[in-house]
């Protein structure tokens, strides 16, 4: 791996000069006395005998300046404390003095350093009360995701307690993922996360109490939706609850958390797996099944016999972690072979179709695509890279997955990336009749995991700072970095070009091939609105998560305060457009027009995933540091377990 040197200028960053400051000349001869081989050659004259006369004459030179410029030591001791440690000059005199004092005088004072970007004002006492407010902003910020998480919850407890969602307008419940209660396992350690102990204990103890006869006695679960969801939720709480080392304090929580002792979470979670097991063991290929019936423990292919590629390749997070707690390999291995599997199979540049066959164990169609139904497969390679890359333990050699993960980047670079027209927005399209066919420049919300991702990789979830001083990134990750903020824009601008700021589920982008006339976003104060297509089969928007989770994600990175700007605008607009009076937040039909027509419906993962990463991006990166916890693809928090330090989280925290 080619690693870049870091040169002066990487290491100067924006603001940072402190390493080039010049010395004054009493700094230069003492540390040379006190480093050099004059100290070591000077064994007998001894170290304090020429300290001593170095004093002398300090003190007679004090007495000179002193006696004829006039400048007393208290207006130089309040000068000094002026300028809080920057440093000082001394004003200027006349004669003999002021020869000694030239001779002495240390260097001209550098610019005051500036917190980052140079937002803030021009001296240190500024640039701290912007602190102090961007503190105190941040936490109104992310006391107002709390009272939305609560207000969804409310609504969700009050009319659709057991279901798996909330239907708001009608105010009931509907079981759409197999009626395992998902909005509480989903909703959990957002909860946990936010401090909500209240709501911590109702569903922790619904998990108790109820969640078993739901898995004894509930039919049909998607196999990809139970495991991100409901076995990612109880993982997560097992973790955060302080199951693995008996603290809540190893990520970050200032908070005791209620609930059930956290060896229920994974009970949970083990009676769970086991049942979903059938998918793997019951598949001619490594392969699993898409549909479990739990109560009978059986399985079978989805209608037309096919199983998603990312439904396949995003289990594996949680199935590991499960093997590292039970100590039972069976569910690492099942979900890890399918990876493996995936390694032998021909691709296109490192793109893969987006259906895979149980039966054949081949890809099925030509349709690429880093959209529904591809999305997570690129997704988890670099995250089960990252889960287990250090684990040991006899552990097998993940590396494969980092290559396959670099090669698939390569790919997207080379043939699904291109600049709409006319102002030139950098997104991602398809290419749905595969490798001979045409470039299609269709971009779906959900493709928008993808900044997020790419700066993980690219970083190894460390900041760009401090993963640049390691020499830790090559020039390919410094280029996927900003690919990563360029999509980034990308997705926000798909929120900022409609009436009422929230992006619609699929973009079309305008291309020199390709444009549909009429069919914008109504934010007439945009400058994409010519650059992104909005068909009206594509206007609703279902409360996804995926832009802010990238938000996040590039923000802890690159610690570019625009993020949260962006995040704060995307909130509000939910609240403005979704929030429904009596309880809870609904899905919209219609992005583009005011007021926005609704649809009946509050996702599990806006509690679990958009909530929760709104909260986070407003907070304090040591709260899930990314080099030391990896997000499932539902937003739930597993640790990232290294040879000798499984147990050890506490004594972890990300620099900043
Ligand atoms: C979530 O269930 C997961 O993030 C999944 O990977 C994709 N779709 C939804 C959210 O949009």
């Amino acid at each position: 791996m080619a690693v870049l040197p870091i040169t002066s200028h990487d290491l100067q960053s924006d603001y940072d000069n402190a390493k080039f400051r010049r010395r004054s000349a009493f700094k230069v001869i003492t540390q040379a006395v006190l480093t050099s081989n004059v100290r070591r050659n000077c064994g007998s004259c001894g170290v304090g005998k020429l300290l001593a006369l170095l004093m002398i004459a300090g003190l007679a030179f004090l007495t000179v300046a002193h006696t004829n410029s006039g400048i007393s030591a208290a207006s130089e001791i309040v000068q000094h404390i002026n300028v809080r440690g920057e440093e000082n000059v001394i004003t200027e005199g006349h004669g003999n003095a002021e020869s000694l004092k030239r001779f002495w005088r240390k260097p001209p004072r550098l610019p005051p350093r500036l917190p980052p970007h140079g937002k803030a004002g021009n001296n240190s006492l500024a640039a701290e009360a912007h602190n102090q407010q961007h503190i105190l902003g941040s936490a109104v910020r992310q006391n107002k995701v709390a009272e939305a998480f609560r207000h969804a919850w409310t609504g969700y407890k009050n009319y659709a307690m057991g279901s798996d969602e909330l239907m708001p307008l009608s105010k009931r419940g509907v079981d759409g993922l197999g009626g395992l209660g998902a909005t509480i396992v989903d909703s959990l350690d957002t909860a946990m996360i936010m401090g909500l102990n209240d709501i911590v204990q109702e569903a922790g103890y619904w998990i108790e109490k109820k969640l078993p006869e739901r898995l004894n006695e509930k039919g049909q679960v998607n196999l990809f939706e139970t495991t991100i969801r409901v076995l990612g939720g109880l993982l997560s709480a097992y973790c955060l609850s302080g199951g693995e080392n008996g603290t809540t304090g190893g990520w970050g929580s200032r908070t005791r958390l209620d609930g059930p002792n956290p060896a229920i979470y994974l009970e949970r979670a083990q009676d769970l797996a086991d049942r979903l097991m059938v998918a793997f063991t019951s598949s001619p290929t490594p392969i699993p099944y898409s549909d479990v019936i739990l109560r009978e423990r059986s399985a079978h292919p989805a209608p037309d016999g096919l199983s998603s590629t990312s439904e396949v390749s995003s289990l594996q997070l949680e199935f590991w972690y499960l093997s590292k707690l039970s100590g039972n390999p069976k569910y690492g291995d099942a979900a890890m072979h399918v990876l493996e599997h995936l390694k032998t199979l021909p691709k296109f540049e490192g793109l893969v179709p987006i259906y895979i066959s149980p039966h054949s164990g081949h890809f099925s169609g030509q349709n690429i695509r880093l959209g529904s139904r591809g999305d997570s497969y690129y997704e988890y390679l670099v995250k089960v890279w990252l889960q287990q890359r250090g684990a040991g333990h006899g552990g097998s050699d993940v590396s494969y997955l980092r290559e396959m993960y670099d090669e698939a980047i390569k790919g997207v670079k080379n043939r699904l990336i291109q600049k709409s027209i006319p102002k030139g927005l950098v997104f991602v399209g398809e290419l749905p009749s595969g490798e001979d066919g045409s470039f299609y420049p269709k971009m779906d919300h959900l493709v928008c995991f993808l900044p997020g991702t790419l700066a993980l990789g690219a970083t190894r979830g460390l900041t760009k700072q401090r993963a640049m001083e390691e020499g830790l990134m090559t020039i390919e990750d410094i280029e996927n970095l900003k690919l990563a903020e360029d999509i980034m824009k990308t997705c926000y601008e798909m929120y900022s070009v409609t009436t009422t700021g929230l992006a619609p589920e699929i973009a079309h982008f305008h291309t020199q091939e390709f444009y549909e006339d009429g069919l914008q976003g109504g934010n007439k104060s945009s400058e994409f609105l010519g650059d992104i297509i909005i068909r009206y089969a594509d206007r609703h928007n279902l409360l996804r998560p995926e832009t802010v989770e990238s938000l996040f994600v590039l923000h802890r990175i690159t610690q570019d305060p625009k993020y949260l700007e962006w995040g704060w605008q995307i909130f509000q607009a939910f609240e403005s457009h979704t929030k429904v009076d009596s309880g809870g937040y609904s899905s919209l039909n219609d992005v583009t027009i005011l007021p926005p027509p609704r649809r009946d419906k509050m996702e599990t993962f806006f509690l679990g995933e958009t909530l929760k990463y709104l909260y986070l991006l407003f907070g304090d990166s040591n709260v899930l540091p990314l080099d030391k916890f990896v997000f499932n693809t539902e937003a739930h928090p597993l640790p990232i377990i290294r040879k000798g330090v499984e147990n050890d989280l506490t004594s972890q925290t990300q620099a900043s």
